[in-house]
């Protein structure tokens, strides 16, 4: 599967606005900063698809991205994690996600992004956690790649896939800087549109 095609939809910020019609989707999620939308952006091939930013926790928008002319969508979630937002805030993420992760019936796949420098967090735990709650299956990226050196990233996914209690094989490695991981990403998607993702998915019963 190749993206050869990406444009940009709509922002959503309230619940009535999320898109119900059927088109498939796949979600990418992960803390703010964690690299979810300069990674949309290598994988399809434009610098300037989706909004990236240095100062994380910023945007509370759901962002679509059309893929191959209606093929799928990729849905940019806003981040969680970010420590300066105020409680009020964090209730309206909360309250956006859970309606759109309860009411995207065509939603297929979500993209966990997870920082390779560092284990996860306790906001990752709940992330997984939801999805497991949702029967929503998912895969781990691992970014920032480029920041480590090659046996640094085998030992961080050990301790990423232990912590997540997800086999390693689960986890894929990527660098939006260095361009890695694309085909491995597009592989995936390729499994997901063709619903042959259960064969090698490798989940524990309970995190
Ligand atoms: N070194 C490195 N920096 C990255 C990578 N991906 C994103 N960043 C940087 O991380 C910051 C946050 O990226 P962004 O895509 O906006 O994250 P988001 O909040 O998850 O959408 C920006 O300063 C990016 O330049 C990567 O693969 N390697
Ligand atoms: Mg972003």
């Amino acid at each position: 599967m190749q993206i050869k095609q990406a444009s940009f939809l709509i922002s959503v910020a309230d619940s009535e606005h999320i898109l119900r019609d059927g088109v498939v989707e796949i979600a990418i999620a992960g803390k703010s900063n964690v690299g979810k939308s300069s990674l949309i952006n290598y994988i399809c091939s434009q610098s300037k698809l989706a909004r990236t930013s240095s100062e994380p926790g910023r945007t509370r928008l759901i962002n679509y991205f059309d893929i191959n002319k209606g093929e799928f969508r990729l849905v940019d979630l806003p981040g969680y994690g970010y420590a300066k937002v105020s409680k009020s805030e964090q209730m309206k993420w909360a309250r956006l996600m859970e309606d759109y992760f309860a009411t995207s019936e065509a939603l297929k796949h979500v993209f966990v992004l997870v920082d390779l420098r560092h284990d996860v967090g306790a906001n990752d735990k709940q992330m997984i956690a939801y999805l497991h709650h949702y029967g929503i299956p998912f895969t781990v990226i691992g970014t920032k790649a480029d920041k480590l050196k090659r046996n640094e990233i085998i030992k961080q996914k050990k301790i990423i896939s232990s912590s997540l209690a997800i086999g390693e094989g689960n986890i894929i490695v990527a660098s939006a800087v260095a361009r890695v991981g694309k085909d491995d990403i597009e592989q995936r998607i390729e499994q997901i549109l063709a619903d042959d993702e259960y064969i090698d998915i490798d989940v524990a019963d309970e995190i």
